[in-house]
C-alpha cells in the first residue's frame, strides 16, 4: 500500500476489496486511480491499477470487431449462495464434472485443451446453489491471459486433479506457482474450516493480491480406487487442502460437495415475508456467518437497504417476531420482515 493514502483512497480501496460485480469493480478502480497521490512511491501502484482499469474495460466491452479479441467476455457475473472456479491440469475431468454436477454443456473431450471460454453451471444443494464456473487448463504450456481476470470474482477454488495420473504430482505445482506469479494464491484455509495448527501469512498489505480458499478434488477415482491416494499426494506435494474424491463417471462422491461448500464458506439462508403474508420459504437470500439483517435487505433491493428502520424476525436466537436493528447478525434459517 502506498504511503501516505488519504482516507479518501483507504475508502476506495475497502470499497474495491468488497466489489464482486465486474461493472462495479471497475467503478472501484476509476475511484482508486483518482484518489491515489499520485508521486514517486505510488507509481508501481498507479500503473497496476491502470493496468487492470484497461483489462476489465476490454472484458467488459465484449468482442471486439476486427480486433484480436472475439467471443464472449471471460468474466462471469457471480449468481447464487457463491462462485466456485474450476482450475486443473488438462483432461483432468474438469467439464465432466462440471456437466454432471449442474447439468450444463461443457464439452468434454478424450484429448487436452477441450475448454476454451468459461461455462457458468448452478450446483443446487438444499434450496440453494452454488455457481460453478468452468475453465481452460492451466499447465506449464499454457495459460489463457484472460484466466486470471476470470478469477477475480470468485469465492473458492475447485483444484481438480486425475488421481489415477501420476503426473498430477508435477502438474499441480507448476499450476500454483503460474497462478502466484499473478498474485492469486491458492489456500488451505476456509473460513468455516480452520484446520489446527494452520495459520498462513498473506500479505493483506497488498491490494491486487487474491487469496482463494482451495478444495483439491481427486478426480477419476473408479480408475484409482485407492481411498488413501489422495492423502498421500498431499503428502508428496506438501499441500494441506481439504480433499473430495469423486468420479464423474460413476458419480461417486460427487454429492458432498454441496455440503462441503455449504459448511466451508458458511452460508446463512434468510428468508423473507411482508408483513401479513405468509413466509417466502421457497428461495431463501444468502449471506454468510456475520452477515447482518441489513446485508439482506441489500440483496432484496438497494433501495430497501437505504431505508431499512427495522426488521422483524423469527428464527431460533429471537422470539418470534422480535424487533430488531439494521446491525442484527442472522443466522441460518431466519425469516426477517423489513419495515422502510
Ligand atoms: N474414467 C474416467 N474418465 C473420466 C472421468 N472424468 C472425466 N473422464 C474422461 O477424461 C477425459 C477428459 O475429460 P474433460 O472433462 O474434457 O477434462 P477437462 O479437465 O475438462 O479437460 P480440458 O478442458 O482439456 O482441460 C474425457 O475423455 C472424459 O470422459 C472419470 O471420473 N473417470
Ligand atoms: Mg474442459
Amino acid at each position: 500500500m502506498p504511503t501516505n493514502v488519504t482516507p479518501e483512497y483507504k475508502k476506495a480501496e475497502q470499497a474495491y476489496r468488497q466489489a464482486r460485480e465486474p461493472r462495479e469493480r471497475l467503478d472501484c478502480l476509476k475511484e482508486l486511480l483518482r484518489t491515489i497521490p499520485k508521486h514517486k512511491g505510488t507509481e508501481h501502484v498507479q500503473a497496476d491499477i491502470k493496468t487492470r482499469i484497461k483489462q476489465l474495460t476490454e472484458e467488459l466491452a465484449g468482442p471486439k470487431k476486427g480486433g484480436r479479441r472475439s467471443g464472449p467476455s471471460h468474466v462471469v457475473r457471480p449468481e447464487g449462495a457463491a462462485q466456485l472456479c474450476l482450475i486443473g491440469p488438462p483432461n483432468a475431468g474438469k467439464s465432466s464434472l462440471h456437466v454432471s454436477m449442474t447439468g450444463s454443456r461443457s464439452d468434454v473431450g478424450p484429448y487436452p485443451y477441450t475448454t476454451h471460454v468459461p461455462v457458468a453451471g448452478m450446483l443446487p444443494f438444499e434450496d440453494i446453489h452454488f455457481q460453478l464456473v468452468d475453465l481452460p487448463p492451466v499447465s506449464g504450456d499454457f495459460m489463457e491471459p484472460w484466466l486470471i481476470n476470470a478469477l477475480q470474482p470468485a469465492d473458492g477454488i475447485l483444484l481438480i486433479i486425475d488421481v489415477s495420473d501420476p503426473e498430477c504430482l508435477e502438474q499441480v505445482p507448476v499450476i500454483l506457482e503460474r497462478l502466484a506469479e499473478k498474485k492469486v494464491f491458492l489456500r488451505s484455509v476456509w473460513p468455516g474450516l480452520v484446520p489446527e495448527g494452520t495459520r498462513e501469512e498473506t500479505d493483506a498489505e497488498n491490494l491486487f493480491r487474491l487469496d482463494l480458499p482451495t478444495v483439491l478434488i481427486a478426480n477419476k477415482s473408479d480408475l484409482d480406487p485407492d481411498p488413501e491416494e489422495v492423502e498421500i499426494l498431499e503428502e508428496l506435494l506438501g499441500l494441506r487442502f481439504p480433499a473430495l474424491t469423486m468420479s464423474a463417471q460413476t458419480g461417486d462422491g460427487l454429492d458432498e460437495l454441496g455440503e462441503f461448500l455449504f459448511r466451508a464458506l458458511e452460508v446463512v439462508r434468510v428468508y423473507t415475508k411482508t408483513p401479513g403474508k405468509p413466509v417466502d420459504s421457497d428461495k431463501p437470500f444468502t449471506v454468510r456467518r456475520g452477515g447482518k439483517v441489513l446485508d439482506v435487505a441489500r440483496l432484496v433491493h438497494r433501495d430497501i437497504a437505504k431505508s431499512l428502520k427495522f426488521a422483524r424476525m423469527w428464527g431460533e436466537e429471537v422470539f418470534d417476531g422480535q424487533q430488531v436493528g439494521p446491525d442484527h447478525l442472522v443466522c441460518d434459517g431466519d425469516t426477517v420482515e423489513l419495515h422502510f
